[in-house]
């Protein structure tokens, strides 16, 4: 049986979310590198697996899947391993309702609109738009607020590790890296709690980005 390939860059979030999945699964998995400072996400090679030409692509026995939130799903129910997803429809609701959340208020202000302004601006020596940064400020502060209010238990989504996780941690990492992250998870009890657990897992240790 040949391994499952997931394609992307290794510092893409979305693509870390589908690395932290297979790595608590316990699945061997080839990472195919797609440059995406050089364009390749455009490229005709990969709009064939991903039309709107974004990362990352998860490809099994034939079978090709993007959007993160259904490849991690595909990943924890097509392969054997620990569970990650509650085992009751509430708690699975609110794990996928959590993984919207991120998805659609968490993601844009805190890694487009501060993340890449920051990185980028530390490694080219420019000064970032600092007017930009602080305009997705408060988009960022509502998201996180939302998310440290929908804590449960230990985990996002309850007492156990989930899906939720898993789409978080690779966010708050970049995220916890920038002044306005550390000022703004200074104010997160819940989110600082799970982060330190999060981040001594093996799993997050094994897919850190050599780039942050
Ligand atoms: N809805 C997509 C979003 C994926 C996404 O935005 N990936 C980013 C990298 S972290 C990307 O491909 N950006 C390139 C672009 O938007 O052109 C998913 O869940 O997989």
């Amino acid at each position: 049986m040949t391994n499952p390939i997931l394609y992307g860059p290794h510092f893409s979030t979305y693509v870390r979310s589908a690395r932290l999945a297979l790595a608590e699964k316990g699945v061997a998995y080839d990472l195919e590198e797609v440059d995406m400072f050089a364009g390749a996400h455009k490229e005709a090679a990969h709009l064939e697996r991903h039309p709107f030409g974004k990362v990352p692509v998860f490809e099994h026995e034939g079978f090709v899947l993007y959007e993160t939130c259904a490849i991690l799903r595909y990943i924890d129910e097509a392969f054997q391993g620990p569970r990650l997803q509650p085992g009751d429809p509430g708690g699975r609701a609110r794990m996928t309702q959590i993984i919207s959340v991120i998805d659609c208020y968490a993601y844009r202000p805190i890694i487009p609109g501060i993340v890449i302004p920051r990185f980028t601006a530390v490694r080219s020596k420019k000064k970032p738009d600092e007017a930009a940064i602080d305009a997705a400020v408060p988009e960022a502060a509502e998201a996180l607020a939302v998310l440290e209010s929908l804590f449960v238990g230990e985990f996002l989504a309850g007492k156990a590790l989930s899906l939720a996780d898993l789409h978080l941690a690779p966010v708050h990492d970049y995220f916890r890296q920038t002044p306005e992250g550390e000022s703004l998870l200074s104010g997160a009890p819940k989110l600082s709690r799970w982060w330190s657990t999060m981040s001594r897992r093996p799993s997050m240790q094994e897919t850190a980005p050599s780039l942050a």
